[in-house]
């Protein structure tokens, strides 16, 4: 069996702006969602739209404020990368850095100044830029104007956002991605969406008609940046995990399928260019009215993506039987509610680990849509202890991306799949997204900082680190 990955497979590594940049205050850089999510307790309420805190109050802390402070590490971040062999580093863009309040007339000069030089930063080493427009990073201002993506303006203020990107950076940046996770805002819908719900009001009505105002954003994105960048590459992006039934019992399987067209619903549309007929049924089944025209039907099937990128943490496990899947709910998984499978191991955080599961996702979605995939977050998210002679011993990190890797490797080469690349999510330790953590590390750089603060930022390299750049250096064919 071939060993080797394709000739120009992107080897690389994933971050977001929200939890490596910090400096959250600097360069003119307005307010955003993430800088309001605070740590602890609260975090969940308010990445749901549960809680409203659109202002830091005193009493919490926000880890996004500081986080890795890649805002002025990136020189050295970016030459640890490339000393990995990366040929790919997945990154976002700050909207509010770019436009303060969200819809400015005029663009923040700093901001666009600061991306353009981690791009060419990038590019001295070879790096091929990958950039996620928006991740989890919706512009307060326009929380407080329009209520989040509700409301159809945001489209418009989108795409202004993206216009001055593209312009800016259409010599430096050929893959984009229009959302991060597009279907997490079913789930977390102020980190996915800036929405706070009403007390009292109809959440399922309004998580869609924001799912739908994203979706029509990203297509008038996908077809700008192909009218202003012939060549570029377009993306959607979804939390991928197959559901698997937990029994063979028909009710489980459907269920199953159910669940999975809850993710997959976003991904039909973005790339295919049409609401599949079953989710109409849903919505109609559900009260749910959709605002949708013809000509944003039209836009729909205009603005389709070029590929489709994923993150995959994990399978999940469903029952119909409502009783047993309580009982059995696996901790950890805040997210994505799933049974605890049986023939899986789990993280520290109660995530289950399935390369397998990582093969068959790959699968699906090629049979589903036809297109390039692209796996722009995997990663193994525990507690790493720096020794005292500055190195980090991270074997299980090693053993759970060797398996993923194995995994693509499998799709490719025994399936057939077109897979452009692989960037394994916080390829530097950064905050997490869901508990708002450091000591959950996915890097294979070590940041010297803790839940609290307190550290002084300095980087190491663990193990993985060298690990990582023997299999980048043998394309995948050395993964020992
Ligand atoms: C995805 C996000 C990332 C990232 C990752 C790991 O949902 O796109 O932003 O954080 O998951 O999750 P966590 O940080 O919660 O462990």
């Amino acid at each position: 069996m071939e060993k080797k990955f394709p000739q120009g497979f992107l080897w690389g590594g994933a971050t977001a702006a929200n939890q490596c940049e910090g400096a959250y205050k600097e360069g003119g850089r307005g307010l955003s969602s993430v800088d309001v999510v605070p740590y602890g307790p609260d975090r969940m309420k308010v990445s749901r739209g549960e809680m409203k805190m659109l202002r830091c109050l005193d009493g919490y802390t926000y880890p996004s404020h500081e986080a890795i402070d890649f805002y002025h590490h990136y020189k050295e971040d970016i030459a640890l990368f490339a000393e990995m062999g990366f040929k790919c580093y997945r990154m976002s863009i700050a909207w509010t850095r770019i436009l303060p309040n969200g819809d400015d007339d005029v663009p923040n000069e700093a901001g666009l100044k600061f991306y353009e030089d981690v791009f060419k930063e990038c590019h001295k080493y070879g790096i091929e830029p990958l950039v996620t427009i928006d991740h989890f990073d919706t512009p307060i201002a326009l929380i407080e104007k329009f209520g989040g993506w509700r409301d159809k303006r945001m489209i418009d203020a989108y795409v202004k956002y993206c216009r001055v990107i593209f312009d800016r950076y259409k010599d430096l940046v050929k893959y984009w991605i229009t959302f991060n996770e597009i279907n997490m805002l079913l789930h977390m819908s102020f980190m996915g969406a800036g929405i706070y719900f009403e007390p009292g009001e109809d959440k399922e009505q309004v998580k869609y008609t924001a799912a739908n105002n994203e979706l029509l954003a990203s297509a008038r994105a996908v077809k700008l940046a192909h009218e202003m960048m012939p060549g570029a590459m377009m993306g959607c992006m979804l939390a991928a995990g197959q559901f698997y039934p937990y029994r063979c019992a028909p009710e489980d399987v459907l269920d199953g399928l159910e669940k999975d067209r809850d993710n997959y619903f976003f991904i039909d549309v973005q790339a295919r260019g049409y609401y599949p007929v079953w989710a109409k049924k849903r919505m109609e089944r559900a009260g749910i009215v959709l605002d949708l025209t013809k000509e944003e039907e039209e836009l729909l099937r205009e603005g389709a993506v070029d590929y489709v990128a994923f993150s995959y943490y994990c399978s999940r496990c469903t029952t119909a039987d409502k009783e047993f899947f309580e009982a059995h709910k696996r901790p950890g998984n805040a997210v994505f509610a799933s049974v605890e499978n049986p023939h899986l191991p789990f993280t520290e955080w109660g995530w289950q680990i399935d390369p397998t599961g990582l093969r068959i996702t790959i699968n699906t979605l090629y049979d589903r849509y036809q297109k390039p995939l692209f796996v722009v977050e995997n990663g193994l998210g525990a507690n790493d202890k720096l020794e005292a002679d500055g190195s980090v011993h991270d074997p299980y990190r090693i053993s759970y991306m060797r398996k993923h890797i194995e995994a693509m490797r499998d799709a490719i080469t025994l399936d057939g799949i077109p897979l452009i690349g692989f960037t394994s999510w916080g390829c530097i330790d950064l905050v997490s997204a869901s508990s708002g953590e450091m000591k959950k590390r996915y890097g294979m750089i070590y940041v010297d900082k803790d839940d609290q603060g307190n550290g002084n930022l300095k980087r190491y390299r663990k193990d993985s680190f060298y690990w990582y750049k023997k299999v980048i250096a043998s394309d995948g064919a050395d993964l020992d």
